[in-house]
């Protein structure tokens, strides 16, 4: 099968676990399941609930075939409860007090569509509601319990929050590489580290596997990131699904900006690529080495 029929195969079937695991309406929630839903519901790549797939798969030494139902009660609710955590996350970055944006995946953004007091409702539901959604998996209590961890860490003061935190931070000023490293490997890298550990683990991964692709995600949340500041500048708003230019136009210092269009193509190739390596060390998966490759040219 094509790379690209492969991806639309993969992408329905992390959409369709991740939508099968959403809250159900309810009268007196309404609002609040209404608001989650519409946040993680339509539009999003699933990347990370693919990757953590993927990273499954690797370790199971199964790379030609979809993960099967037993797999997939272990696997599904930490696939899912990782994509409401990213797309909680992105309910809070397009909050007025943040990025202040109205566009979302093409769709307005939950805030501009539920005003802000619902977004940020729903962007504290949808975090807390991945947790509640984790707990379903069938894997080994161990297992599982280490995988809420990672879960949790990645998602919190040492993941994504502390990186944005940083970015916020520094907004409008310039950061050093040290800086901005950091807020690389944390607002973006540390979700695809979990997705990274969290596949491997519940693959029943040792400790020095599970470590390589936890450095091989941060070199993909590298690339992925400075690839999003190019996008910034170069793609369309239709392309996109979200305002271009938003960067400078909070004042916000990039790669790009510090390093220039050349360098920052050139880093977003050699992060990859070392992502690739690891995947080959670990026994090679066709798929995943060209979906780690693929997000080096991807346009939106
Ligand atoms: C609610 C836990 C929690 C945290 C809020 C606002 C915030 C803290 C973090 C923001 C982190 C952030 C938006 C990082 C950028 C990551 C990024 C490049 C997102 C785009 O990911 P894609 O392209 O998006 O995979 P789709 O829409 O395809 O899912």
């Amino acid at each position: 099968m094509e790379f690209k029929e492969k991806l639309k195969l993969y992408s329905a079937f992390a959409d369709k676990t991740v939508c099968s695991y959403l809250p159900k309406a309810d009268e007196m929630r309404s609002t609040i399941i209404e608001s989650s839903d519409y946040s993680v519901v339509n539009g999003g790549k699933r990347l990370r609930p693919i990757m953590m797939m993927l990273s499954y798969q690797l370790i199971k030494g199964k790379t030609d075939e979809l993960p099967g139902e037993e797999d997939m009660e272990i696997l599904g609710p930490f696939m899912a409860a990782l994509e409401m955590i990213h797309s909680s996350s992105l309910v809070h970055d397009d909050l007025p007090c943040m990025d202040n944006d109205t566009l979302r995946r093409g769709k307005p953004s939950t805030w501009a569509k539920f005003g802000e007091d619902m977004g940020t409702l729903a962007g504290d539901a949808l975090l807390l509601y991945a947790f509640e959604t984790a707990a379903k998996s069938k894997a080994k209590p161990s297992l599982s319990l280490n995988a809420m961890k990672v879960l949790a860490e990645k998602s919190g003061i040492y993941g994504m929050v502390g990186g944005q935190t940083l970015d916020v931070e520094l907004t409008g000023r310039k950061p050093t590489r040290d800086q901005l490293v950091f807020i690389y490997e944390n607002k973006t890298g540390a979700l695809i580290e979990a997705a990274f550990m969290i596949g491997a683990i519940l693959a029943g991964a040792g400790k020095r596997q599970t470590e390589s692709l936890r450095k091989s995600a941060l070199d993909i949340g590298m690339a992925f990131q400075i690839r999003d500041d190019i996008l910034d500048v170069t793609s369309t708003e239709a392309e996109l699904g979200k305002p271009i230019g938003s960067d400078s136009e909070i004042g916000k210092v990039t790669w790009l900006t510090v390093f220039g269009m050349a360098k920052s193509e050139k880093d977003v190739a050699k992060y990859t690529e070392r992502a690739v390596k690891t995947v080959e060390k670990l026994g090679g998966h066709e798929f995943f080495e060209e979906l780690l490759r693929y997000l080096v040219t991807r346009n939106n």
